[in-house]
């Protein structure tokens, strides 16, 4: 403690090992089958358990302070956009596979803007519930993470629908997860993108936002690029919202966007293909000759070598030209990026909040649940560089589930049930959710469970 804040570490205990291991071989035998059943080696995963990934959605909470002291519902509607695509930064670049988390397992996290419980509530299928909350506001939740094979890429859709409420004010938003797509995973480099559309509903006042998470395409000009609009409850469209899931979020009003766009020169487009002979497809030839020629480091951080590079048909990890981007005057930022930590690279692409979250800190030691992903041997191994004993913990801790299993499918034994959240209808959505029975957090864990 210094000033009275508390201080987080800022890098894990050891740099990672960087493996030439070819994912495709491990993946090739995964086609059809449940993330949760993919058990891939230990070099391809991160030093996290998928609840403590989850727990990286919190990283902006600051914005649902901000979005519940706000009197005007467009305007607290812009801070809960800002939220939910905050929530996905972290992403990009991470191409570790965090650990699936077994049955029972939990993660807790408390911070002065707020704390959060994760709970693995189901096996088969896979489900990972959170209730994060603060004086003002609450932010809870479910995902079912489906896989879906796409040839050289892979889809992955999380299944379920996160709620923000906001109980001094009465009002709650809904909105459901956009799809996040790994590609290259048969050879080249990988690079991932998040794609589909988001919907994120006022359920008080009935403003809606639409957002578009776009795919790179082509000459990449969309990479990463997300854009969408406020509207009223006659659909009529008040803001418009533009930026990147990477960097930035801002907000405009939808009348002065329309006059900006009145200028052509302001279009989004690829303004190397003005020349009338060039043909699209020798644009994005030249395109990604460019990007080859931007080889631009924090791209090529790690394992880069030129023979990717120099296949017929580049399948490089498109850069965005952010030269290309709009800004429409008077806008206002609602979010902007914290900037990567200089070692990310070499600690699995982590953001300073990642680095934080497998931490044991002093004070825990004797209140922390004992199924918290903290005391999970094989993930603590992994962190501390030992690759090998982390393979042995994994295969230990995957087979104790198995038997464990085994063990409730008899006839005598009771089923699994949750601790923490209890499978409900969401009031807003009318569909099946997982709701905290808000008994977590009075720290008392009598059944002791073993599950690591
Ligand atoms: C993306 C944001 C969503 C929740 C979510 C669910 C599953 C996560 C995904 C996020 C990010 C990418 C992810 C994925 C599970 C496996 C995958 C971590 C957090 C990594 C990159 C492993 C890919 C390996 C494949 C090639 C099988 O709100």
């Amino acid at each position: 403690m210094e000033h009275g804040k508390k201080e987080y570490r800022l890098v894990l205990p050891v740099p990672m090992f960087h493996s030439d291991h070819n994912i495709w071989a491990v993946l090739k035998n995964c086609i059809g089958k449940e993330l949760s059943k993919i058990t891939m080696p230990v070099v391809f995963n991160e030093p996290l358990s998928f609840l403590q990934r989850m727990a990286e959605y919190m990283e902006y909470a600051h914005l649902l302070r901000i979005a519940a002291q706000q009197e005007d519902p467009t305007t607290r509607l812009q801070y809960v956009i800002g939220f939910a695509v905050s929530a996905l930064a972290s992403n990009w670049e991470r191409l570790g596979k965090p650990f699936n988390p077994l049955l029972g397992e939990t993660y807790e996290l408390e911070r002065e803007e707020f704390r959060i419980v994760c709970e693995q509530v189901s096996h088969h299928p896979p489900v990972s519930a959170f209730h994060a909350e603060s004086d003002d506001w609450t932010f809870h939740g479910s995902i079912h993470p489906k896989l879906k094979f796409w040839g050289k890429s892979v889809e992955i859709q999380p299944k379920g629908t996160v709620t923000v409420e906001f109980p001094k004010l009465k009002e709650a938003y809904t909105w459901t997860n956009v799809n996040c797509c790994v590609h290259n995973i048969i050879m080249g480099k990988m690079w991932m993108e998040q794609c589909g559309t988001m919907e994120i509903v006022s359920h008080l006042s009935g403003y809606r936002a639409n957002l578009t998470f776009k795919q790179a395409g082509e000459s990449s000009k969309n990479l990463h690029r997300v854009e969408g609009y406020i509207a009223n409850k006659s659909k009529q469209k008040l803001f418009y919202i533009y930026g990147k899931w990477t960097e930035f979020i801002k907000c405009s009003n939808y009348a002065a966007y329309e006059e900006y766009m009145k200028d052509s020169s302001h279009k989004i487009k690829d303004q190397r293909s003005k020349s009338p002979n060039d043909s699209p497809s020798h644009t994005s030839k030249k395109m990604l000759q460019k990007f080859n020629s931007l080889k631009v480091s924090t791209f090529r951080s790690q394992n880069s070598t030129q023979e990717t590079e120099e296949s017929d048909e580049p399948d490089e990890c498109p850069k965005s030209d952010t030269g290309f981007f709009m800004d429409i005057p008077n806008s206002t930022t609602i979010w902007k990026v914290n900037p990567r930590p200089p070692q990310s690279a070499d600690y699995y692409q982590f953001t300073e909040f990642a680095m934080s979250l497998n931490e044991l800190e002093h004070d825990m030691k004797n209140v922390l649940c004992p199924t918290d992903s903290r005391l999970r041997p094989d993930i603590r191994k992994l962190e501390q560089g030992d690759i090998d004993g982390a393979a042995i913990e994994k295969t230990r801790l995957e087979e104790k589930q198995r038997d464990a299993n085994k063990h409730r499918k008899c006839k005598n034994a009771t089923q699994w049930t949750s601790r923490w959240f209890k499978q409900e209808i969401n009031p807003y959505t009318q569909q099946e959710d997982w709701i905290s029975n808000g008994n977590y957090w009075k720290r008392q864990y009598l059944e002791d469970l073993d599950i690591f």
